[in-house]
């Protein structure tokens, strides 16, 4: 008998901490309620069958491909089927577990995490596809592990050269508070948020600009870390503190280091988050949140004017702090706003982006859900 079951991943807001993953930082993400479900049918055969709605046709390949297809031949199948296809490539690498000795299934995938926004829409897939396949094929691999599988589908089976964070996020996501987590040991920490009983909401407000990490900018900033990290002699910027940047100031030419002291400063930033959460609450990171967008967009230069402009317009309309969230280059900017400013604040954007001529955004508030697992 053939049993259809269902599982599901979220999309993620990163509340601070923005391109330190790659370099062995910090990060403070939490899930949102925004979820991909993937709807699962066993098979008798050795095929792979993923649909989804993002498109229309369903793409079949045998399991005993995979390994043919990924990385070198992966142009071969539909951009989205790269993320499922991928996770079951990976897994069965992870696991150490021959293709014959899984079987088939169909996989269904309907998603309400909106794409391109910077929320992280490949991690729900992969986390979805990874959790659905881990347990349909009995392979036991931990969370952890199936972020890294994640990982592992986006750099190699899709090319984006991304960092461990939003496949942890979605994976490990709690309902009202945040993960911290040590990008370089892959140690988590959950941080309650008490959004709501500080009166608080957190605001997305998507921009509309797509982006993509598998092209330009994205690989660009990794490689001018990887620059600054070799200049100073570490092996991540995670090794340098503030302290270091006067000296990297001397040795590098001014661009890397503007990057370097992003991510530097960056790190920083979310260990005071942290900090200030516990001590005093949400109502004060607003400072925090209000450095690290100026710090993205003056010395990481990933900002775009949309950005900037929600950002400005929810901090004059009275938001707590607000900072775009995710890669960069478009997607989607975050604030922290009174509950009772909530309505204020949205028209106050909606205004800026007409009066800059920029299309309409998208706005929707998020709360801090839990991560992927059966539905
Ligand atoms: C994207 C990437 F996928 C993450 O790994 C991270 O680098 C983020 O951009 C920037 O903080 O979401």
């Amino acid at each position: 008998m053939t049993t259809t079951q269902t599982w599901s991943a979220p999309g993620r807001v990163n509340l601070i901490g923005e391109h330190t993953d790659y370099n062995d930082g910090f990060v403070l993400p939490f899930a949102i309620q925004h979820r991909t479900h993937v709807e699962l049918t066993p098979r008798e055969d050795g095929i792979l069958r993923v649909a989804s709605t993002f498109d229309e046709d369903a793409v079949e390949v045998a399991i005993a491909d995979l390994d043919d297809l990924f990385p070198e031949r992966r142009d071969e199948v539909a951009e989205w089927a790269r993320y499922p296809l991928g996770v079951a490539w990976a897994l069965l690498r992870a696991s150490e577990t021959r293709p014959d000795a899984v079987a088939g299934a169909d996989l269904r995938f309907t998603s309400e995490v909106p794409v391109g926004a910077g929320l992280s829409s490949s991690a729900a897939i992969e986390g979805a596809a990874a959790t659905a396949l881990n347990e349909t094929w009995g392979l036991g691999l931990d969370d952890v592990a199936l972020a890294r599988v994640g990982r592992t589908a986006e750099n190699d089976a899709v090319g984006a050269p991304t960092g461990i964070m939003d496949q942890m996020a979605s994976m490990l996501g709690r309902a009202d508070a945040a993960i911290f987590l040590d990008c370089r040991s892959l140690d988590t920490k959950v941080v309650d948020l008490g959004f709501a009983a500080a009166g608080l909401e957190l605001l997305v407000m998507d921009t509309g600009v797509k982006h993509s990490h598998a092209t330009g900018g994205y690989g660009e900033r990794r490689a001018a870390c990887e620059r600054g990290a070799a200049i100073m002699g570490v092996p991540a910027l995670r090794d340098l503190s503030v302290d270091d940047l006067p000296r990297a100031a001397e040795l590098m030419d001014d661009v890397t280091f503007r990057r370097v002291r992003h991510v530097v400063t960056e790190n920083q930033r979310v260990i005071d988050t942290v900090r200030v959460l516990h001590d005093d609450g949400p109502t004060a990171i607003g400072d925090l949140l209000v450095a690290s967008h100026a710090s993205m967009r003056d010395d990481f230069e990933i900002s775009v004017p949309e950005l900037d402009t929600a950002v400005e317009a929810a901090l004059e309309a009275g938001a707590v702090g607000a900072r775009m969230t995710g890669g960069g280059f478009g997607g989607a900017a975050i604030a922290l706003v009174a509950h009772d400013r909530l309505q204020q604040v949205a028209d106050a954007v909606t205004a800026a982006f007409a009066a800059s001529g920029f299309g309409a955004p998208t706005l929707f508030t998020v709360v801090p859900s839990a991560g992927a697992g059966r539905d």
